[in-house]
């Protein structure tokens, strides 16, 4: 049996390749797992649950599925898909993990995350990200119709864009000494997290020992998928 990890798929109408890709592996390979983690960052942008788009319902339908085949599939949030939540996980069956989890993976206790959130550098990313995870704003924002929920995103995804062009690579990468703070915080030496883009296996001196970090890939030239069973994981590619 495996269990399967997945991130920054960043799902869209736009690229008809990806969502193929992320349907195929939903349909011939996740069935064979027993558990599937999404580690956030499924969709290019989620404005909200009540999205029901004929994309959003496919995407829906294919984790409705696997559900009901009897895979135990899970969700982190992302800082794209941060507004998913109970009412998307109810529709399909999956199960809404908070920001960071402990997991037992096949007798490994391991931390997942998104993995944004060990970017602290990134000052001006961690400033919008506590702006926009204020419930009171979310609240606000659900109550705005969709079509102009719409264009808030694509502005402020504009206005944003340039921004990222002009930070540095360093900064958008995690901080070591705070993967180590959440590694000892949390008791463990495995952690598994996406959101950097940057599909790698780490290895970082703990109180408790050395300890391994995997770095999930993502999917804009590839299908990324970490496989993991009771001798270890695999970061393994599949083609578009
Ligand atoms: O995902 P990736 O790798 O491209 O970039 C992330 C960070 N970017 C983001 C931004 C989102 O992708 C797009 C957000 C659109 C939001 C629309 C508003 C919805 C309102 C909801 C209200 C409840 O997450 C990027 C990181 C990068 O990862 C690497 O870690 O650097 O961060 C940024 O680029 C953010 C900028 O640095 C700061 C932007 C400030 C803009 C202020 C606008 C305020 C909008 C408030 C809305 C009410
Ligand atoms: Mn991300």
């Amino acid at each position: 049996m495996t269990t399967l990890f997945i991130a920054d798929l960043h799902l869209s109408p736009l690229r008809p390749d990806i969502t193929d890709c992320f349907l195929r592996f939903m349909q011939q390979e996740a069935p064979q797992a027993e558990k599937l983690y999404v580690l956030g960052d499924l969709f290019e942008f989620w404005i909200g649950d009540d999205d029901n788009s004929p994309f959003n319902i496919s995407i829906k339908n294919a984790f409705k599925t696997l559900t009901q085949q009897g895979v135990e599939c899970f969700f982190i949030q992302g800082n794209r898909d941060f507004l998913l939540g109970k009412r998307f996980c109810a529709e399909t069956g999956m199960t809404l993990l908070p920001d960071t989890a402990v997991i037992d993976l096949y007798g490994t206790p391991t931390l997942i995350l998104h993995g944004d959130t060990l970017c602290t550098r990134d000052e001006k990313y961690q400033e919008f990200r506590k702006t926009v995870h204020q419930k009171w704003l979310q609240t606000l924002f659900h109550w705005i119709p969709l079509f102009i929920r719409r264009k808030i995103v694509s502005n402020v995804q504009a206005k944003i864009k340039k921004q990222k062009r002009r930070k540095h690579m360093d900064i958008m990468d995690v901080t070591p000494e705070e993967v180590v703070h959440e590694l000892e915080k949390n008791n463990v030496i495995h952690m598994i997290h996406g959101h950097t883009h940057r599909p790698d296996i780490h290895q970082h001196k703990t109180a408790n020992g050395m300890a391994t970090r995997i770095v999930l890939g993502d999917w804009y030239e590839q299908g990324s998928i970490l496989v993991c069973n009771s001798t270890g994981c695999e970061l393994q590619q599949r083609p578009l």
